[in-house]
């Protein structure tokens, strides 16, 4: 029994030895095929981008969007990846910053590091950039603003703006509201107003308060209770607009800088049972899109005053300016137009957000 049991211990203290050295090798063998693989991965990825832009001859565009924070940014994005597809000729690279400037500065560096054709982005904010910015500019790539501005210490920063004009959109709500007091005889009433602001600091939020309030300051009569950012979504505008409910009972005009703020504020004037639109608090919202044309039409939001993410395509055709060595503006701004129960509905069937 003695050898018997003797027997089986060696069998398994070679076996042991045996197995451990075959796990050994497992391991080293999946180690290496891990790290060859993201080496491989690496560089096909690297000459994936660079192979395919010079085997197709493409242009190479990083795109950082701030976020997906609203149904306009949806459609601003779409309209950049439709313009610059693979068949227009391009590239392209799109980053989700997600609302964070250091995840908008961290994807510039790396389209940097990549040595893309062109950088181009959204700035969530205006302050900030010049340092990522400089070093885009001695590296040689050209770097197009979309949608938002940005102030910068030198504009040489950046070849272009491509956006919207905030300022006017701004001033266009208080045209609209001095244009409708006027014709509901209360041009001489006392006007109380809320604003539901966009994103802190940036520069559409910035430019549609100073287009608002020049007006409103001509105004006595015309009092802005308080002016809240509710930062372009449906949650914290329902949240700004239930807090301003809470606060003051008697407000007669709620301006809303884009449509999501618009839904959520809606929301908390349902829960608060009080009425807005042609039969209650006069609702301005900016952004035009398609849902909030369709409560235009129904009187529920009383004017909305457009601003285009369509985009793409007037970016396309100044980065192909470029690529021609023609010159190209410095600032690009897209059509946009009020809508009002009145026009609206003509518009509809044409809507492409
Ligand atoms: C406007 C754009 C704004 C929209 C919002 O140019 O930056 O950001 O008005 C979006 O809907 O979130």
């Amino acid at each position: 029994m003695k050898r018997y049991s003797r027997n089986i211990k060696n069998y398994f203290r070679e076996n042991t030895f045996r197995t451990v050295m075959w796990g050994f090798g497992v391991i080293g063998l999946l180690l290496f095929m891990l790290i060859f693989s993201s080496i491989f991965r690496s560089i096909s990825y690297e000459r994936g981008i660079a192979g395919k832009s010079e085997e197709k001859d493409l242009i190479v565009v990083g795109f950082s969007q701030l976020g997906s924070e609203s149904v306009w940014r949806t459609a601003n994005t779409a309209s950049v990846q439709r313009a610059l597809s693979e068949e227009e000729g391009f590239y392209l690279m799109t980053s989700n910053a997600r609302q964070k400037q250091e995840n908008q500065i961290k994807a510039i560096r790396n389209f940097i590091s990549q040595q893309v054709d062109y950088i181009v982005f959204a700035p969530i904010t205006s302050e900030g950039w010049d340092t990522v910015l400089k070093e885009a500019k001695d590296a040689g790539i050209p770097v197009i603003l979309l949608d938002r501005t940005i102030n910068a210490s030198d504009s040489d920063l950046y070849t272009c703006s491509i956006g919207t004009d905030s300022r006017r959109e701004g001033e266009w709500a208080a045209k609209w509201l001095e244009m409708h007091l006027k014709r509901k005889g209360m041009q001489n009433q006392d006007i109380n107003i809320v604003v539901l602001q966009g994103t802190k600091g940036a520069s559409v939020q910035i430019g549609r308060t100073i287009g608002f309030d020049a007006i409103a300051d001509k105004h006595e009569n015309w009092h802005i209770l308080e002016q809240i950012s509710g930062e372009f979504t449906t949650a914290k505008g329902k949240e700004a607009m239930s807090y301003l409910l809470r606060k003051y009972d008697d407000i007669d005009v709620i301006v809303s800088q884009n449509d999501d703020m618009t839904f959520g504020a809606i929301e908390a004037l349902d829960e608060a049972r009080i009425s807005y639109g042609e039969n209650g608090t006069i609702l301005i919202s900016i952004d035009a899109v398609y849902n909030a044309l369709e409560l235009v039409e129904k009187g529920v939001i009383n004017a909305d005053i457009e601003c285009n993410p369509e985009q793409g395509d007037l970016l396309k055709e100044v980065i192909l300016r470029m690529e021609a060595g023609e010159e190209v503006n410095k600032r690009y701004d897209v059509e946009e137009m009020i809508f009002t129960k009145e026009n609206v509905s003509q518009y509809m069937d044409s809507r492409t957000y």
